[in-house]
């Protein structure tokens, strides 16, 4: 019950029961989407990883089946671990996953559908001749992991990347194949950095402006660019570059991969291990990641489960090319009720406004701030600062001249208890800096739970444009969007007070200077379906 069930979410995807981490093998196959994740069908916390596996007809509701694969044989004995599925022709869809092996070595594994005609693909068979790829030479057997999709050069072979680390450097091992059972190690990997230690997750796909479309991941072409993804450090670093499928060679254009918050992130807040698909009916890349808990482990025993997905996000290249942009698919529209609209309000400085009439424990809320008079404003000396240490030092208390403005969320009547998702902006040497926070530091009474500030900058002109912001909250999630997914901040809370009908949401101005609220959309969000169909 909500009662006594208070951070179950109402929209985001979790199981009855149990621990859950990594999406895998996500995919649009034949009207449904696949859904799977890293799973211990018995128990909150993780061990005994099985693949999870749900489908969806709208990518909001779910149906769950029984796992897709359990650790049964001597390659997998210890964990199935994660893995991509990649579409050949026929169509065909296979699984490339890894399995942790009797000897807790780490080796690559194919599954296929036992019967190609069940429109939900319930059944998956291991290939009698696993494990295809064992870790040898340089490799070491802890550390060779996650098979990408595969996607195919002009030579008519498949390509995979594996994560790894190699001489101590995160490597992303790249391999080719004709027939997707015989795989060969190229010499050189498709990336490596010596900032960083082992990548996980690796995610390589093309991108390309314009539409907000995304593209099937083997397509190569004049306008396109490639996105590569590392988990490594608790987040999800991406850069982009251009991808030669000739001599496989991919050359970064962005910040290469090092372990700071100035590099890009997919998202700057809780996220980790997300996976990629090319959603052939929608013409759209949807990015799943995981959102672990900021509770303890005696506490998800309690609770008797562990782990989010994310909201399933669209994600594509923005218009100046330099950066990626995330937002909710749309079809979370359809759980969208009870709008609430205020446009053109000042918020004065120190201004407080409570939001009427909403469901705040589960609600999606679009406002949008616009400054006048930049003149007014706080210097920064450099733009090369860390934005999450930036907002550590100036919280939602402390007051600046722009900022801090935005929302309270899941706040408690007396707002002993907010989660703060708000701006600041600067004016740094050459241009404003608009800092992103979300400030937990007083999400909860309870002492024993994660309360990190999380921070990212915002590429965008506060002179000309709008400040948007988006945040999804769900009880004990708040994803937040700044500048219509620019930047990304997911954060965990868990109020004692702020929860169910007893939560509320605010915007406010702590700064000197007023702001204008250009609009503030609100919906309370019906629940999602998610059902156990065994
Ligand atoms: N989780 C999986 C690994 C992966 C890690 C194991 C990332 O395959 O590297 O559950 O969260």
């Amino acid at each position: 019950t909500e009662e006594s069930q208070p951070y179950r979410t109402g929209f985001h995807f979790q199981p009855p029961k149990n621990w859950i981490n990594d999406p895998n093998g996500p995919m649009y196959f034949n009207g449904v989407y696949h859904l799977f994740y890293q799973y211990n069908p018995y128990g909150p916390l993780w061990g005994n990883i099985s693949w999870g596996h749900s489908i969806s007809y709208d990518l909001v509701n779910w149906f769950l089946l029984e796992p897709a694969l359990s650790p049964k044989e001597p390659y997998d004995i210890n964990g199935c671990l994660s893995g991509s599925a990649t579409i050949l022709p026929g169509p065909r869809p296979i699984i490339l996953y890894t399995g942790q092996d009797v000897n807790n070595s780490q080796v690559q594994n194919l599954a296929f559908p036992k019967n190609l005609s069940d429109p939900l693909l319930k059944e998956w068979i291991k290939w009698s001749g696993n494990p295809l790829l064992t870790p040898v030479d340089d490799i070491k057997a802890g550390q060779f992991r996650d098979p990408s999709t595969a996607w195919m050069g002009p030579d008519g072979k498949w390509r995979i990347v594996i994560g790894s680390e190699i001489d101590g450097h995160g490597t992303a091992l790249l391999y080719r194949s004709t027939n997707g059972t015989k795989w060969i190690r190229s010499k050189k990997p498709l990336h490596f950095s010596s900032k960083t230690g082992m990548w996980e997750c690796p995610d390589f796909y093309p991108v390309t402006n314009g539409d907000k479309k995304g593209l099937d991941t083997s397509v190569q072409g004049n306008n396109t660019l490639h996105v590569l993804k590392v988990s490594f450090n608790s987040r999800e670093y991406y850069v982009i570059g251009t991808y030669d499928p000739i001599k496989d060679k991919f050359s970064v254009v962005t910040n290469d991969f090092m372990v700071s918050n100035t590099q890009f992130q997919y998202d700057y807040g809780r996220y980790y291990a997300s996976k990629s698909f090319y959603d052939s009916v929608n013409q759209r890349r949807v990015i799943w990641g995981w959102v672990n808990e900021g509770d303890s482990e005696s506490d998800a025993v309690k609770k008797g489960w562990s782990g989010l997905q994310s909201f399933p996000r669209s994600i594509w290249l923005s218009n100046n090319r330099k950066q990626l942009v995330q937002w909710p698919v749309d079809e979370i529209l359809k759980l969208r009720t009870k709008q609430v609209n205020i446009t053109n309000r000042e918020l004065a400085a120190g201004e407080l406004l409570k939001i009427p009439s909403i469901t705040a424990s589960q609600a999606d809320v679009e406002v949008s701030f616009s400054l006048t008079n930049l003149t007014e404003i706080e210097l920064i000396d450099s733009e090369v600062v860390d934005p999450q240490l930036l907002c550590a030092q100036k919280n939602v208390s402390i007051s600046g001249k722009f900022g801090p403005f935005g929302m309270l969320i899941l706040a408690s009547k007396n707002l002993t208890e907010q989660t703060a998702v708000f701006f600041r902006v600067f004016k740094g040497p050459n241009k404003f800096l608009v800092l992103m926070c979300s400030d937990q530091s007083r999400s909860s009474i309870a002492q024993e739970v994660d309360k990190s500030i999380y921070g990212a900058f915002l590429d965008l002109d506060p002179l000309h444009e709008k400040i948007p912001l988006r945040s999804l909250i769900d009880h004990s999630i708040v994803e937040s969007f700044g500048g219509e997914g620019i930047a990304c901040i997911t954060s965990r809370v868990y109020p004692k007070l702020a929860i169910n009908e007893q939560a509320e949401l605010y915007v406010f101005n702590n700064g000197t200077q007023s702001v204008t609220m250009s609009t503030l959309n609100a919906w309370s969000m019906k629940r999602a379906q998610i059902v156990p169909i065994g």
